[in-house]
């Protein structure tokens, strides 16, 4: 095999266990086939199994006899719901926070020498050469060449700690560990942890930071080194198996090509599951709002991996990057740079902006946060799910137990309710420390977690974290590992972003929770307390967890729902250093909404309904839209609306419209991602919320995600601009993305 880029041999030792033609005979068609040989019993719907069959094997529950029956038949039949307990951090809040730099960007004198150049011609636009460029510079800009990098998904190792653990339990007691050769040890020994094996771009995770700005195009050439493992690194048993890769921008405003989603995949460019070892493609960034609408920029994106029925386990295995997004546009003459990292400028957002000389910038003071749960095997937990009867992974010969695992990442494809870990990192780190001046910081939160949602509150503690299990607490109560039983609310957040870029205005906030994919922006001022009184030097700040999510399903408790005083998770430790100049400012206004047309009530007849919903189609194929499992080749069709039309999900380029997103019940809940434009929620739960309400004041913003409670409905605006071609939409719970809770939609010329 051949290195695309730079024309080198690589080795050559690709396992094939998996269909990877255009669509072929699907895994999910295997999955209902193995489900039922597996089993070894008939798999029926619950309708076809019936209530009265369901009554009498106490299967009715009372949130809904169809989801409580297809819960627990799947306890009943297909799923075991047990987790490792990971070893227990000893010396938490000692490893330093791990704070991005810019990614370097690849010099004009490296990229064209490569094989192949980057470039707007036919075939330019992947190893494969079939495909091009949609768009390679704004319309009506002046043709400029994109800044290129270059990020190789390749094996490596990630540690997410340096402490010191203690093995534990369940019940939180003592218990014996392993090493790779299987050695056992005696319950009560430290241990340190082996590094796990990750899936990462360049190596690390979370993966490099491109600092972006609007107006300056990004190229990235991402090129697939998994076949290669130069360290000889145990796989372990999740990850695609092709070790195919398919990388998502979300949530950039990018032709299809570029936009590493499935519908796209297995219809054009590598038309399969995504790009396979030694492949490339050239995801182009063009940096341009929709419509070409100042109003429409964005600030803080992350890419991850959208590779078909795999994305949770290659995110989960590493591959998460940053890209937060500046705008450099000087609004109004004089006051320089709007959101350009300079906080002597513009909206004067905490930030100081270094220039690098080869056209990277980086900015201190603004610092991206991205929350990341993981577990770690204890090498008695045995390996066992769905997935055990297809092949994927042979040489982990499952279901098995794996002591020469222990204290590695463990990974479980489709848990019941969803997958939570038990550690929280972030940025990569377990439980770790930043030490800050005395000054306002801009933070960037993002939640890359396989399903868990987060909610955050800063806390001051006299007495500092507690072990949970030396609290008496075990099961899923031993979640986050410690807790700050004195902890108590000592600062606000000012919010001045969500997943759509700047808000219209700043919101104070005491806590705000955090979705998967979601992204939040901060401003936290370090210099002094929510009462008023001055920070000092040596002051500790705990960034809390209050949010109790013991499995995939919701949160049992938060402070919208039944909350939990017991429940403080410290997760991230400030500790107040020296003080330091600080220009910037908290502003009073910032990026206006874009307006919505006045007729928009006249469009709701004739909306797009999609309702996302636990159901049966056989075998692990439970997660639904509109009754369907995501089917990659075809344009999803709406739910009947008003007008008593079903229209496609298709639109025509440079339009708007409504789209009504349900969440069927079950007592689930959903962040569902649209790709493409970032949407305005104007209905919830049959409400005008286009002036929002105090529960929702994000309302007044644009999202990419809707957050969705159990039973709730929301209906959003959004725009069709400037591309054509596939997208599609998806929970972002990605244990119920990867079981098919996801549609294909279409923008039409
Ligand atoms: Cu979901």
């Amino acid at each position: 095999m051949t290195d695309e880029t730079t024309g080198q041999t690589i080795e050559a030792s690709v396992q094939t266990d998996e269909t990877t033609g255009k669509s072929g005979f699907s895994r999910r068609n295997f999955l209902q086939l193995g489900a039922v040989a597996g089993a070894g019993v008939a798999v029926l719907s619950a309708q076809q199994m019936g209530v009265p069959y369901l009554s009498v094997r106490g299967l009715l529950s009372p949130d809904g006899a169809f989801d409580g029956a297809s819960e627990a038949l799947a306890d009943t039949l297909f799923y075991t719901e047990v987790f490792p307990t990971s070893p227990l951090i000893l010396a938490p809040f000692v490893d330093p926070l791990p704070v991005p730099k810019a990614a370097r960007p690849t010099q004009v004198s490296e990229f064209a020498y490569w094989k192949k150049t980057p470039g707007p011609g036919m075939g330019q636009q992947n190893s494969l050469g079939n495909e091009r460029h949609q768009m390679w510079a704004p319309p009506g800009a002046a043709p400029v060449d994109p800044i290129v990098y270059k990020l190789d998904v390749v094996v490596n190792t990630h540690a997410f700690t340096t402490s010191p653990v203690l093995p534990i339990d369940i019940k939180g007691k003592p218990t014996v560990s392993f090493d790779s050769t299987g050695k056992t040890y005696a319950a009560g020994t430290q241990r340190t942890l082996p590094p796990s094996t990750v899936y990462a771009f360049n190596g690390t995770f979370p993966g490099p930071m491109i600092n972006a700005e609007y107006g300056k195009p990004v190229l990235v050439r991402f090129e697939n080194h998994l076949d290669e493992n130069p360290l000889g690194l145990d796989r372990q048993d999740f990850g695609a198996p092709d070790w195919s890769f398919l990388t998502h921008l979300h949530n950039g405003h990018t032709a299809p090509e570029s936009d590493g989603n499935p519908h796209y995949s297995m219809k054009h460019g590598p038309n399969a599951h995504g790009y396979a070892p030694g492949m490339f493609v050239d995801n182009l960034y063009l940096n341009w709002p929709a419509g070409n609408d100042d109003r429409e920029k964005q600030s803080f994106f992350w890419f991850h991996d959208h590779r078909m029925d795999h994305t949770g386990a290659n995110v989960y295995k590493g591959m998460v990057g940053l890209y937060p997004i500046y705008d450099p546009k000087e609004y109004v003459a004089g006051q320089g740079m709007y959101d350009g990292g300079d906080e002597r400028q513009g909206l004067r957002l905490p930030g100081v902006r270094t220039n690098n000389s080869d056209g990277s910038f980086d900015v201190a003071y603004d610092i991206p946060l991205a929350f990341y749960d993981c577990r770690l095997d204890d090498g008695v937990t045995t390996h066992q799910d769905m997935h055990d009867s297809m092949g994927e992974f042979p040489l982990a010969k499952n279901p098995a137990k794996h002591p020469e695992w222990w204290g590695k990442t463990f990974f479980k494809h489709f848990p019941n309710h969803g997958f939570v870990g038990d550690i929280f990192t972030v940025n990569g780190t377990a439980y770790p420390t930043l030490e800050v001046k005395r000054r306002k910081y801009r933070f960037r939160f993002l939640d890359c977690s396989v399903a868990r949602i987060y909610e955050f509150k800063l806390m001051s503690s006299t007495k500092g974290p507690k072990a949970a299990n030396t609290l008496g607490l075990s099961g899923s109560e031993l979640q986050g590992q410690y807790r700050i039983p004195d902890g108590q609310q000592c600062m606000k957040f000012t919010q001045i972003a969500s997943d759509g870029g700047l808000l219209p205005f700043p919101i104070t906030r005491d806590s705000f929770e955090l979705w998967p994919a979601k992204r939040r922006e901060f401003i936290v001022d370090f210099t002094k307390y929510q009462d008023g009184s001055p920070t000092t030097k040596g002051d500790v700040i705990y960034l809390t967890n209050v949010m109790k999510m013991p499995d995939g399903r919701m949160w049992s408790n938060s402070s919208r729902f039944s909350p939990d005083p017991n429940y403080k998770v410290p997760v991230l430790k400030f500790v107040i250093g020296d003080i330091a100049e600080d220009n910037s400012q908290i502003p009073k206004a910032m990026r206006p909404i874009p307006p919505l047309p006045s007729n928009w009530q006249s469009m709701m007849d004739n909306r797009l309904i999609f309702e996302v919903q636990r159901g049966s189609a056989g075998g692990e194929i439970e997660w639904m839209i509109n009754g369907k499992p995501f089917e990659p080749e075809t344009v999803a069709t709406s739910l009947k609306n008003k007008a008593g039309l079903t229209p496609l999900a298709q639109q025509k380029k440079d339009s708007f419209n409504l789209w009504e997103i349900r969440n069927g019940g079950g007592g689930w809940v959903h962040p569902f991602h649209l790709h493409m434009e970032e949407h305005r929620v104007v209905m919830r739960n049959n409400k005008d919320v286009t002036n929002p309400e105090p529960g929702h004041p994000e309302d007044a913003s644009r999202e990419d995600l809707v957050a969705l409670d159990p039973s709730e409905s929301t209906v959003v605006y959004r725009g069709f601009r400037d591309f054509v071609g596939p997208y599609v939409a998806h929970c972002h719970n990605l244990a119920h993305e990867d079981h098919a809770m996801m549609f294909g939609w279409e923008i039409t010329p």
